[in-house]
């Protein structure tokens, strides 16, 4: 094959992986609806990012920028279109933001040209990911990702200590985004969401906070701090609306997932948790649900997870692992969950809001005992056996 013939073929493979139908899994729990193919793999990022197509620079035609993996992203209907803000790991380590975006939501996802250039701030991050969009009623859309910094504090030879901080954006149009000063936060934060509705007249964010990069420590959970001024934005009061429980999916750590859904029975939450094993950490969505009128007080909570890593999910850069930073909700009720899966690609499940209500108000809650779960075991069967 000549370099011309090489190159058609390169963008025949990768737009047929582009256009390739999704299709539902055969089985589901009648919660949530699973899909055969991932949505977005390190394959899907377009092939301008990654060879040089000039025959002069590069008569090999080798791939000159590798691309690692597709996660963690971030949702919003923009258009017509389900559009995610995707974490795209190159092989050098470093993660960037990047949009696609889907005619349906579940298939025919097309990153856009240009990954997205962050504008600086004054203390320059090392590495961005995980960008949660919200579609403020102040009119702006925001994203909030962790920004990470080489730990300054660290002994001489600790390369791997670093600080997590809440970075801000803002954009009218997904294209040109305003930089805002990262959150002031007395601890590190990860996994912070901002609220679409004033609260008490201020922005409301759902925080993480966390004593060092990776350990939770003494951070009680899922927390909750109100912000006067969103453009130098500063927890001060911060109390914890989730928190981690012992012998649990959340025993280790939990971390909001994308903002909640407004539903007529209360805030629906989508999360993860962390608990640790022989094998490592494993990572899980649950869901939750908070009052309408004090999104601070969870109205219900399912025990257990409502997705775990199944199958071809548990293997990747870091198995073991479900994350969620994304979904949509259509006018029509449908909900598209977009979740990774062991940090390397990103999938979609759909559901309704009745159903996840549904699920949150008549799954039984965690009894905190092996007694108490065999108690709502008994409690189905009896109820079971009395009608048939
Ligand atoms: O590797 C699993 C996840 O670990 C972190 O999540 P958390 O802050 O809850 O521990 C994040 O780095 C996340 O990006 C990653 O998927």
């Amino acid at each position: 094959m000549n370099f011309h013939e090489k190159v058609k073929h390169l963008f025949q493979a990768h737009e047929s992986l582009l256009t390739k139908q999704n299709e539902p899994m055969e089985h589901s729990n009648g919660i949530y609806q699973r899909y055969k193919n991932p949505i977005l793999t390190a394959a899907h990022t377009p092939l301008i990012w990654r060879y040089d197509f000039d025959e002069n620079d590069n008569p090999l035609l080798l791939e000159r920028i590798g691309m690692n993996g597709t996660f963690n992203s971030g949702a919003i209907k923009w258009n017509g279109k389900y559009v995610l803000m995707v974490r795209v790991e190159g092989d050098d380590r470093k993660s960037f933001f990047a949009v696609a975006e889907s005619p349906n939501g579940i298939d025919n996802f097309r990153f856009w040209d240009y990954p997205v250039l962050l504008p600086d701030v004054s203390d320059p991050e090392t590495n961005v990911y995980d960008m949660r969009l919200t579609r403020h009623e102040d009119g702006w859309i925001y994203g909030l990702f962790c920004a990470e910094r080489k730990d300054s504090n660290a002994p001489a030879g600790d390369l791997s200590s670093a600080r997590a901080s809440c970075g801000i954006v803002r954009t009218k149009d997904l294209k040109f985004w305003e930089r805002l000063p990262d959150l002031l936060s007395r601890s590190q934060q990860r996994n912070v969401v901002l609220h679409p509705e004033f609260v008490n007249g201020k922005y409301a964010l759902y925080t993480r906070p966390q004593d060092g990069f990776i350990d939770a420590g003494s951070g009680g959970g899922i927390g909750w701090a109100l912000i006067d001024d969103i453009t130098h934005a500063e927890v001060k009061d911060e109390k914890i609306i989730n928190f981690r429980q012992y012998h649990t999916i959340k025993e280790v750590k939990n971390g909001e997932g994308p903002h909640p859904i407004q539903t007529p029975q209360g805030w629906l939450h989508l999360a993860h948790g962390v608990r640790a094993c022989a094998a490592g950490l494993r990572y899980v969505l649950y869901l939750y649900m908070t009052d309408l009128q004090d999104p601070t007080k969870v109205i219900a909570e399912p025990a257990g997870h409502f997705m775990a890593p199944k199958g071809a999910e548990r293997l990747g850069d870091v198995s073991n692992v479900l994350f969620t930073n994304g979904w949509i909700a259509d006018d029509d009720g449908t909900v598209y969950i977009y979740y990774a899966s062991s940090d390397t690609r990103m999938h979609v499940a759909t559901s309704t809001i009745e159903k996840l209500v549904d699920y949150c108000l008549h799954t039984p809650a965690d009894g905190g005992r092996s007694r108490t779960s065999v108690e709502s075991i008994y409690k189905l069967i009896n109820k079971n056996i009395k009608h048939s």
